[in-house]
């Protein structure tokens, strides 16, 4: 019986994977880079969102985001106000995005107009790890009111990113973040990440994020 049941599981995986495919190399053919951030729920993703977008756009830069939440657009509205193009998925109750409803918000966007397209996953530490959406890179965020040992909990999420942003860096003090902690923690399970340190509150880190961004590009 558990073995049927993980053949179902990889059957599915395994279509995600062609459609992610396939949507790597349309990314790759239209030279824009696809980003997945992933995070548990409330770490700042929409809030990093928010200041890199309005960075962008006003250094002239072509940017989109796709957003995946459960229920509601109030993300998609949130990123909207940056003037960058802003698309909402809900997912009814499914913990992850997959490659199929990436591919589906893309009819009627020009890729090749793009330079980046941001892809704000649904708030989960667990499912999005296993569901490649075709991104050239993934982002894990880490909020330092969670707590260091989450990497150690999650190792899936944190293993399979290629870049951490330690967020809400403006309450280390208050939070008692331990930084030696939490890098050890991160590299424990991903030894050669690179770690980047955001507050969106106050601007901090964001230009080394967005460094970091332009270089992925080149
Ligand atoms: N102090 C501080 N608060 C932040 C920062 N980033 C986000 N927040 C707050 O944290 C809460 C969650 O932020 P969001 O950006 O909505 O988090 P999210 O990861 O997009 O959340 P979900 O989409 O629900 O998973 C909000 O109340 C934000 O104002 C930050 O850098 N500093
Ligand atoms: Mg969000």
């Amino acid at each position: 019986m558990t073995t049927r049941i993980l053949e179902v599981r990889k059957g599915i995986l395994n279509k995600n994977d062609e459609i992610a495919a396939r949507l790597r190399a349309r990314f790759e053919e239209a030279g824009v880079l696809a980003i997945n951030l992933v995070s548990s729920p409330g770490s700042g993703k929409t809030a990093l969102l928010e200041r890199t977008l309005a960075a962008l756009v006003a250094r002239g830069r072509k940017v989109a985001a796709i957003v995946g939440d459960l229920e509601t657009e109030r993300d998609a509205t949130r990123l909207a106000r940056t003037g960058a193009p802003a698309r909402q998925i809900n997912t009814h109750g499914r913990c992850h995005l997959e490659a199929e409803m990436i591919g589906r918000q893309l009819e009627g966007w020009d890729l090749a107009a793009l330079e980046f397209l941001f892809i704000e996953n649904v708030g989960n530490l667990v499912c999005p790890s296993s569901y490649d959406l075709g991104e050239a890179l993934r982002v894990v965020l880490l909020s330092v009111t969670e707590g260091e040992d989450k990497p150690l909990k999650y190792p899936g999420m944190f293993n399979s990113a290629d870049v951490a942003v330690v967020t809400k860096i403006d309450l280390a003090g208050p939070c008692d973040y331990d930084r030696d902690a939490a890098h050890a923690n991160i590299r424990a399970v991903r030894p050669d990440i690179t770690i980047v340190e955001t507050s969106a509150r106050t601007g901090a880190g964001v230009d080394a994020w967005l460094a970091l961004l332009d270089e992925a590009r080149s």
